[in-house]
């Protein structure tokens, strides 16, 4: 949903009434030398009868019964280092003795907190009758139990029934976080007549940062009463600093009103809150509610306290041993499926090819193979256009490789344009400029808030933030997303983005390899052919220069057109040589292209190749590259249809030209007329002695394959579409001069 709640606000509201204490106990600040008292809460006068003012500046001790007083020194001194809590404080009162648990913690060297807690009369507060041991006991089997559970919600389950069995709370809950932090309960205990909050989810703001922060470092909290009245502090601030004192680890601290008025919203009259944290992170809570005032004693709230650590560490086991089986099983199928390739010289082709099979992996609805050159798509998946463009913008996610989302209207918009369709997607990038994308349509969800979460946002009659003063289930309805990837998922891809890496170098080192045999052969056949070639061209000089004159008109135009073909081969051959040496294209040159194709049609016309077809040339650009290689291109791409393209008497049409295309750049087109180039050999023309069926023109079937090197070699690409006059348009790509 989108965020209707100001969390920046509840983010500012103060975690505790400053400088107050609950009033079912008394907090005290001690100087840590002789114990005097620095500042002590309001709330001493009533409970032991004694005003503040005669207890501050006086050392604690002499108000401890003196049979005790040696020990309790010694146990407050040791609070700093050691684990002493809770510790028996006899307390010497005008009403007698009164026996209390004290809790002390260091504040800083200057100060120790000492806190003394007592069951408030009429209140049961569950303590064992026979001491803490029973407690361990529980949490033992407890843990015995949890290897026969499978997942997460069955430990979840497991803890809040164990934690109301020993905390007697009404209602026990386990509240889980998710990344944005709102959290649902996906556990809960309760009493007969508790409404139950089970399933329900909450906005982040109600937990806010400052205060989920609190509970990384302080696992468990009661809130004896919600309506009880805090107790101020005398004096108000410390004497020694004049600031508020710090309460953070303070047991009695008083909490935040907004979240006290939250909790009688909710019809909670006591709270008892600890913390689940997996990895040094807040993971989630488990929430205790009581319907009227509950105090626990320290030595329950340490037990529970311990039981959630342990069992926090139980989830954190489980949770990693879920993922790493996930993990595990998308090893195994990434595996299967990538090693099932036949052709990873072709990957985007093997992709292409396995499209269904990552539907249903990812339990898609539509998958594509997108790349500058080609769509090719399966399922419910966007336009082609949608995707080309989308194609733009996953260049940014190049490094990772990867890209996921469940909710692309938020996260990717150039690819929500067909909602629907691509409500969420999964890209693994396929080296260089292609992509693989799964698809999933939208799914409407609904997610059932406690109370609507906008509510939140309400204000008193102050003007302050309030609480919503509903919890009842309201339904929300999630739209444009599609279902959420989940870890598996996550997962799968990692491990397919891995096994991609390791195929492309595979790819890159069979290429090179190709490359520098195909070069090692054309240089091998070029010099053999040179060789012999000489050999004819000379024969022929000789017959022209000492037969000569002798030869007739006829005769000596022949021999000459011999001797000019064979240089012009053999012209062409030093330059394959050449091109079969050349591993860059260090001579690079500007080349005005207009005069480059002109050139190419007047040596064509010179030859008496192009009559009856009109060859028409277009404006073209400046472009850098190697001349002679270009001239052979477009040589070849202009015999090729003069022989290829003409059908029957049909006058033959030529246009050579440019354009400038979107996520392409600037492209040099030679159109024709004719016959065109059926679909299914438009890729395969441009192999090595691929042949055509439908020419019958002969050929050698080196012409194109040479064609596209030469482009590949200047960076560029080559290929052929439909022309606008219903003939082939063969393309190739440049590179515009300065
Ligand atoms: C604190 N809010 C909390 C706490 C919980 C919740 C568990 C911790 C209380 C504790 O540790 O004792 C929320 N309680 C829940 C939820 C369930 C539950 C989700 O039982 C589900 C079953 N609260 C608001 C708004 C703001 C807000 C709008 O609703 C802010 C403007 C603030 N919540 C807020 C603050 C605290 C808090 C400031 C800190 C309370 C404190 O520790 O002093």
């Amino acid at each position: 949903m989108s965020d209707p709640i100001d969390l920046d606000e509840c983010a500012n509201e103060p975690i505790h009434i400053p400088g107050s204490v609950q009033p079912h106990g008394i907090l005290l600040v001690l100087e840590p030398g002789g114990f005097r008292v620095e500042q002590v809460s309001a709330n001493a006068a009533g409970i032991l009868g004694i005003e503040p003012s005669e207890l501050l500046g006086v050392s604690f001790l002499e108000r401890v019964d003196p049979a005790a007083r040696d020990g309790v020194a010694k146990l407050i001194r040791e609070a700093a280092s050691t684990y002493v809590n809770p510790f028996r404080v006899p307390v010497m009162t005008p009403a007698g003795r009164i026996v209390f648990d004290g809790i002390a913690h260091l504040l800083d060297d200057s100060a120790t907190i000492l806190e003394l807690e007592r069951c408030p009369a009429g209140q049961d507060d569950g303590s064992p009758t026979d001491g803490l041991d029973n407690y361990l006991q529980l949490i033992q089997r407890s843990l015995g139990k949890i290897s026969g559970i499978r997942d997460i919600a069955g430990i979840s389950q497991l803890m809040a029934e164990k934690v109301r069995g020993f905390t007697g709370f009404d209602r026990v809950m386990v509240y889980r976080f998710a990344p944005d932090f709102h959290g649902e309960v996906i556990a809960e205990s309760a009493a007969e007549g508790m409404e139950s909050f089970l399933g329900l989810h909450y906005p982040a703001s109600d937990i806010p940062p400052q205060a989920r922060a609190l509970y990384l470092k302080t696992q468990v909290r009661l809130l004896q009463d919600v309506d009880a009245e805090p107790a101020v502090m005398v004096p108000a601030a410390r004497p020694r600093t004049g600031k508020v004192l710090d309460m953070s680890r303070a047991v009695l601290r008083s909490m935040s009103p907004i979240h006290l008025q939250y909790l009688r919203n909710m019809e909670v009259g006591a709270s008892l809150t600890l913390s689940l944290v997996i990895d040094g992170e807040l993971w989630g809570l488990i929430a205790c509610h009581h319907r009227t005032p509950r105090f626990v004693s320290y030595g329950i709230r340490a037990t529970a306290c311990l039981y959630a650590t342990v069992m926090s560490a139980q989830l954190g086991v489980k949770q990693r041993s879920l993922e790493d089986q996930q993990a595990a099983a998308a090893r195994r199928t990434a595996l299967r499926l990538l090693t099932g390739f036949k052709d990873y010289a072709d990957l985007e082709g093997s992709f292409a090819e396995a499209l269904p099979d990552f539907i249903e992996l990812f339990s898609a609805d539509g998958a594509a193979v997108v790349s500058d050159r080609e769509v090719l798509a399966r399922g419910s998946v966007p336009r082609d256009q949608v995707l080309v463009q989308a194609l733009g913008q996953l260049s940014s996610w190049q490094e990772e490789g990867l890209f996921l989302s469940h909710h692309t209207v938020q996260d990717f918009p150039a690819l929500a344009a067909d909602l629907p369709k691509a409500a969420g997607v999964v890209a693994i990038n396929l080296g260089e400029s292609a992509w693989l994308m799964i698809f999933r349509d939208e799914a409407l969800q609904t997610v059932t808030w406690a109370g609507d979460p906008a509510g939140a946002k309400s204000r008193d009659d102050q003007g302050r933030l309030a609480p919503r003063l509903s919890f009842a289930a309201w339904q929300e309805t999630v739209r444009h997303q599609s279902l959420p990837w989940g870890h598996g998922v996550v997962a799968l891809t990692t491990e397919i983005r891995s096994g991609i890496v390791e195929l492309v170098r595979k790819r890159n080192l069979v290429l090179e390899r190709s490359n520098h045999e195909l070069r090692r052969f054309a240089g091998i056949m070029a010099h053999e052919v040179k060789n012999q070639l000489q050999a004819a061209t000379m024969a022929l000089a000789l017959v022209r220069g000492e037969r000569g004159p002798q030869l007739d008109g006829g005769l000596a135009q022949i021999v000459d057109l011999g001797v000019d073909s064979l240089s012009g081969l053999s012209k062409f051959i030093g330059e394959m040589l050449d091109f079969a040496r050349a591993d860059s294209i260090s001579d690079a040159e500007d080349i005005e292209f207009a005069e480059l194709a002109s050139q190419v049609v007047d040596q064509l016309t010179v030859g008496g190749r192009v009559e009856g077809t009109a060859i028409q040339i277009e404006t073209l650009p400046r472009v850098r590259g190697l001349k002679t290689q270009l001239f052979h291109l477009m040589s070849n791409l202009v015999r090729n249809a003069l022989v290829h393209a003409r059908v029957g008497a049909q006058p033959l049409e030529i246009r050579i030209g440019s354009e400038v295309r979107d996520q392409i750049g600037t492209v040099v087109y030679v159109q024709d007329n004719g016959r065109g180039i059926d679909a299914s050999d438009q890729q395969r023309i441009f192999d090595y002695f691929y042949r055509s069926g439908q020419s019958g023109t002969g050929g050698s079937g080196i012409g194109l394959a040479f064609c596209a090197q030469i482009a590949q070699r200047h960076g560029h690409r080559l290929w052929v579409e439909p022309g606008p006059a219903g003939g082939a348009s063969f393309c190739f790509t440049v590179t515009p001069a300065g």
